[in-house]
């Protein structure tokens, strides 16, 4: 079977936002047909979209994996039920958020799931995490790696990602 790379993006607002996405990268690290996991520093990150809301956990994890792309969005799904995700409305506040970043060189659209993920390039909460344990990875899409893009973002959402150790 074809083994993929593919990176995540993990963010919490709500609850014990620390333990849950310690406790999800255990659980994802456990799985047995998930090899060669790296997880990135835990980033204290403004909101963005709608601001009023608390600041947000986020991390990367990078990992390699024999599964399908939509077998990976039913582990994140299972993830978010698991850490009982609350979500308020879109762009709120939750406890646990698992979106697939990219998967290998895949390219697709199609309902419940884009790849890669269609804001994945506009944002420092996930490139900056991103960067620290994947600079080379290519997005085929933007035919730029992981670094080229975090370097394109602006100084102001760069400013929004600070680093903390949990
Ligand atoms: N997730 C969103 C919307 N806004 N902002 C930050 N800082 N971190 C997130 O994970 C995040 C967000 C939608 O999934
Ligand atoms: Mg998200
Ligand atoms: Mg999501």
């Amino acid at each position: 079977m074809r083994m993929e790379k593919v990176l995540l993006s993990l963010g919490s607002n709500l609850g014990e936002s620390l333990d849950i996405i310690k406790n999800a990268c255990n659980d994802i690290k456990a799985e047995n047909d998930i090899q060669e996991v790296i997880i990135s520093s835990y980033y204290q990150t403004k909101p963005v979209g709608y601001k009023d809301q608390d600041d947000f956990i986020n991390i990367a994890i990078s990992l390699t994996t024999t599964k399908t792309p939509y077998q990976m969005l039913d582990l994140c799904a299972f993830l978010e039920q698991k850490y009982q995700r609350v979500r308020l409305f879109k762009n709120g506040p939750r406890t646990l958020d698992v979106d697939i970043i990219a998967f290998g060189e895949v390219i697709m659209e199609e309902e419940k799931l884009i790849l890669p993920h269609p804001r994945m390039h506009q944002r420092a909460f996930v490139l900056a995490p991103l960067k620290e344990i994947e600079p080379n990875f290519v997005i085929t899409k933007y035919q730029k790696s992981i670094s080229q893009l975090y370097d394109l973002l602006d100084d102001t959402e760069k400013q929004g990602v600070k680093i903390i150790h949990g």
